[in-house]
């Protein structure tokens, strides 16, 4: 079994400084060692660089798209080849944009294997705005919206790419949801777990359901870790915390569970921002988290959970 580190110093899709440290700190915190532990391969492909992409224009309501649109295309073609070769790619971000590239180069790998893709969204916010809802016109709040063809500004990736269904995908964690946002997650179906949710029914049972979903159908999963899913109080490394967040228990049982399900496909760990951090907290607690998705446990259990 091998995983594929892929660094995203991207920070541009925030709107604020900080998140390009992001894969400094998941290094320094031990992320290849974590996963080394548990067994696997690490092949570390080190951080992407792309140039700005002169075909994209600059633009207020989607800020620095020529060089996000070019993370985009160099995420995409880097997580498609290393699913394509076998492994499960780990995005280490880097903001949450940067979503844009994995999904979709997942989504190429999933529909050549001719399987679906469902994806998991941890996050306070839904991330489906489009250049037109956003208010901000930062793009890490439009990377759903991108991975499901609801946000097609200038063309980014090749027209023919395949999209991800908005029904596929199911958000766990939301808690702020823009007014126009509101609007495009209802018309497209997206399904949505909020705080609200997961305190009437449990972390537990919500995320059962949603691997029932996911095996019956025979898709790939990939799953997508905001830092602000968690409580600010557990992470205060990101420039987005919203109050009422998820438990570093709520978290950990969605990690184990996802691990013996054995459908993850692949991993972004976005917006930690080290230089919000405190003396790198949040970046542990994301390396923690990743290690218990990668099957660190505490104690052997009687085998699969449904
Ligand atoms: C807000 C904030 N919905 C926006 N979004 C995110 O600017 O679109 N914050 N993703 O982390
Ligand atoms: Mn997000
Ligand atoms: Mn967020
Ligand atoms: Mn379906």
């Amino acid at each position: 079994k091998t995983v594929t580190l892929i660094g995203i110093p991207l920070e541009e899709g925030s709107g604020r400084g900080g998140c390009a440290m992001g894969p400094a700190a998941y290094r320094i915190a031990g992320i290849a060692s974590a996963l080394h532990e548990l067994g696997y391969a690490v092949d570390d492909r080190g951080d992407l660089r792309p140039a700005p992409a002169s075909d994209l224009p600059e633009m207020a309501e989607a800020k620095h798209l020529p060089i996000v649109g070019a993370f985009t295309r160099a995420i995409e073609a880097e997580t498609y080849a290393a699913a394509r070769n076998g492994t499960v790619p780990i995005l280490l971000g880097g903001d949450h944009s940067l979503s844009m590239g994995s999904v979709s180069g997942m989504a190429r790998h999933a529909a050549e294997i001719d399987r679906p893709l469902y994806v998991l969204w941890l996050d306070a916010h839904s991330d489906f705005n489009a250049p037109e809802t956003s208010p901000s016109g930062n793009i890490h709040g439009m990377p759903v919206a991108f991975f499901c063809g609801k946000a097609e500004f200038v063309p980014i990736l090749p027209a023919d790419r395949p999209f991800v269904d908005p029904k596929h995908v199911y958000q766990i964690g939301i808690r702020s949801v823009d007014e126009e946002e509101r609007r495009m997650i209802r018309e497209n179906a997206v399904n949505v777990f909020d705080m609200r949710a997961v305190d009437e029914e449990g972390m537990g049972s919500i995320v059962k359901r949603i691997l029932g979903d996911v095996r019956e159908a025979g898709a790939l999963l990939h799953v997508s870790l905001d830092v602000d899913f968690l409580d600010p109080d557990v992470a205060p490394g990101v420039g987005t915390t919203v109050p009422g967040g998820a438990t570093f228990r709520e978290a950990h049982l969605i990690m184990e569970l996802l691990h013996d399900s054995g459908l993850v496909s692949s991993l972004d760990l976005v917006e930690l921002n080290p230089f919000l951090d405190d003396r790198g907290r949040s970046a542990r607690v994301m390396v923690e988290l990743a290690a218990s998705l990668f099957g660190r446990r505490i104690l052997d259990r009687p085998t699969r959970g449904g």
